[in-house]
């Protein structure tokens, strides 16, 4: 089983794996169950060189089998597609256009940046402020738009039950609604990546909305002093860093080389999507 239930993602999962358990649970036991009879039962015997009554062309049998299957295999397609829609984002990536979308418009975008090796999440309706630490508040829909400055990545928020490819130049959406179940959860990269694809993971936090407020209007007005909010471009539904201006020497400064506003400098920049 996943763990957690922290958001609605989590705990469909949860849901869905139970409830798929239950139903595959007596077509297995038949199988094991026919199995150990047509073991016992049909084994050869020593002077019995006589084959058993044939299935090909037995109406009955096959009737049952196709009925059975077609059962099995279609019930699965409703319940599955059902599941799909129902929590409107099943949290994971939709492309850049989902078919499906949560019915609220109250909802926190947070843009996920994955890049060798780290995520950087921004907040575009906090000015567009950025983190590398990953702080959500309970009780609330997010949009989670991931994307990637150079190889594939993918952002899995363990927990929360939201698992997105990260692929430069595109702009993949995943929904999910925070529970009010308060604690850390961890983000992994599920995609090999490059040489510290392991280490590329940290640790997020849902907090209480009024102290998600604090911390984003804090780290807002911190990145506002430094100078970095006003030099970062507008969100976008990709991230490309040929268009971040470059910044003054307080901001990122790395072999003498002055880097730009997200977690990265020059060196380390992709090619542009
Ligand atoms: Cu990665």
């Amino acid at each position: 089983m996943p763990p957690g239930t922290m958001t609605s993602s989590a705990e469909h999962q949860q849901f869905d794996i139970a409830f798929l358990a239950m139903v595959g649970a007596p077509v297995m036991l038949f199988v094991w169950i026919y199995a150990g009879y047509a073991l016992v039962n049909w084994r050869h015997r020593e002077g019995d060189d006589e084959d058993g009554p044939p299935i090909h062309g037995n109406a009955k049998i096959q009737a049952t089998w196709i009925g059975a299957t077609a059962v099995i295999v279609l019930g699965l397609f409703v319940f599955g597609t059902v599941e799909l829609i129902v929590p409107a984002g099943a949290g994971a990536g939709e492309g850049p256009s989902p078919i499906w979308q949560p019915n609220t418009s109250n909802r926190l975008q947070v843009q996920v940046i994955g890049q060798q090796w780290a995520f950087t999440y921004r907040f575009p309706q906090f000015g567009g402020m950025e983190s590398s630490t990953l702080v959500l508040p309970a009780n609330t829909t997010v949009e989670f738009h991931v994307t990637s400055l150079d190889v594939i990545h993918s952002f899995w928020a363990y927990q929360l039950g939201v698992k997105a490819d990260a692929n430069p130049g595109v702009d993949n959406v995943a929904f999910t609604t925070t529970k009010n179940q308060l604690g850390s959860f961890t983000v992994r990269c599920n995609e090999l990546c490059g040489l510290w694809h392991g280490a590329m993971y940290n640790y997020g936090h849902i907090v209480s909305q009024g102290a998600f407020n604090a911390w984003a209007r804090g780290v807002q007005l911190q990145q506002a002093r430094n100078g970095i909010l006003n030099e970062l471009p507008p969100y976008a539904t990709t991230y490309d860093p040929t268009v971040i201006p470059q910044l003054g020497a307080s901001i990122v400064k790395i072999d003498g080389i002055t880097g730009g506003a997200g977690y990265y400098y020059p060196p380390q920049d992709p090619v542009t999507p």
